[in-house]
């Protein structure tokens, strides 16, 4: 699994002071008060960018201090709110509270935003705290601190591609010989017990991230093998290989074909409705020409160009990388997650108005 981890200070602006202030005007000797309220200091917000695959924006600045509120003004002005500070992480970062190890978000939804650090009340001014017995309010109130969190981001990358098929189908040989990653591979169902990840470099600039699942068997989608929780898995991927062995003396092309695609619908819809090509694997060892003739006709028939591939010589690789890596910029990056869970309530949406006054305008709880 590819992971990124990193810490970062966050801050938010603390309130504006109110103010304590008496009207002054040519003809009006003993003025009232209307010294103004603090604005409220910026809060820290997290966004998340779907254009980021990385952390590596905060390879440097690690700290992040919002802006504070400006004290009120007399003539009842309000001073400025402090600017919120934004911060931009990829899809699939993991917010937690560093200290208490909790779970504030998983961002999985472009453009979903959470408050981290909200951002601290502007005090009230003397104007609020006149009353027929205290006609001269000598008081404001300070504003609040604004929160102070460590936050810990931790970046589950999501694959582009995730490989399904039946165990030794060569899912882990393929992962091994286009990216630098090094599944371990052997003669004998369910080698791979965990996804494994791969960065695959189409070009110098392009490169898409494929994920090698556990083989599936039948009855995967209600618990058979280890294939259910990493059916979970491929489902936030935007597209899958379907990898079939047309060497394998146990099962014809059109059995294993059917079983895995039942298995894929068993699970969900979103899974089984993914765009997923055939890929014969093997094809350095296939003798079978009929199995290979089938295959390919099996491929026509759902307008899918044959693809063929062997692990061993590196036939049919490289084509499929330029093929997937085109294939892959086609397709929008947007339907990777459903909305994400929002552990913590509190902190999954902006903050909420404070209670307001009869003014209409925000308080702080005296
Ligand atoms: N001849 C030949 N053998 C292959 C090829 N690809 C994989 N194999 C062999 O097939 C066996 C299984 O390969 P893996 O890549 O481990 O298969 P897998 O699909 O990852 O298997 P699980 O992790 O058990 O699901 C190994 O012995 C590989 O060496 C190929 O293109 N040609
Ligand atoms: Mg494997």
């Amino acid at each position: 699994m590819f992971l990124d981890h990193l810490q970062l200070q966050v801050e938010a602006g603390h309130g504006g002071a109110g103010a304590t202030h008496f009207r002054r005007e040519k003809f009006a000797e003993k003025g009232g008060p209307d010294g103004g309220d603090g604005g409220h200091g910026g809060s820290v917000y997290v966004v998340a960018n779907p254009a980021l695959n990385t952390l590596n924006i905060y390879r440097s600045v690690r700290a992040f201090t919002a802006e504070r509120g400006a004290s009120g003004e007399g003539g009842r002005r309000q001073g400025r709110d402090g600017e919120d500070v934004v911060l931009d992480v990829p899809l699939g970062t993991l917010l937690k509270d560093s200290e208490s190890g909790e779970v504030l978000a998983e961002i999985l939804s472009p453009g979903e935003k959470i408050c981290v650090a909200r951002g601290g009340r502007g005090g009230l001014g003397n104007n609020n705290f006149k009353s027929s017995t205290n006609r001269v309010p000598m008081h404001h109130q300070p504003g609040e601190d604004g929160e102070i969190r460590t936050l810990d981001l931790e970046l589950k990358m999501i694959a582009d591609v995730g490989l399904v098929g039946f165990p030794n189908a060569g899912k882990s040989t393929l992962v091994s010989r286009v990216s630098a990653a090094r599944p371990k591979i052997a003669n004998y169902p369910f080698t791979t017990l965990e996804p494994q990840l791969g960065v695959v470099p189409v070009d110098d600039l392009v490169s898409f991230v494929i994920a090698d699942i556990p083989g599936l068997i039948e009855g995967a989608a209600s618990g058979a093998g280890l294939g259910i929780q990493f059916l979970r898995h491929v489902e936030r991927t935007r597209m899958l290989l379907h990898l079939v062995d047309l060497t394998d003396p146990m099962s014809e092309p059109e059995d294993s074909i059917r079983i895995i695609e039942g298995e894929l619908r068993a699970f969900s819809e979103v899974l089984f409705l993914k765009p997923r090509w055939l890929v014969g694997t093997k094809l350095d060892a296939l003798q079978d020409e009929d199995r290979l003739a089938r295959f390919e006709a099996l491929c026509r028939a759902r307008d899918q160009e044959p693809i063929l591939i062997s692990g061993v010589t590196g036939e049919g690789l490289r084509p499929l990388v330029f093929k997937l890596g085109a294939a892959l910029a086609e397709m929008p990056k947007d339907h990777i997650g459903s909305g994400g869970d929002r552990l913590l309530a509190g902190l999954a949406t902006p903050p909420s108005e404070p209670p307001t006054s009869p003014s209409g305008k925000a308080r702080p709880a005296v």
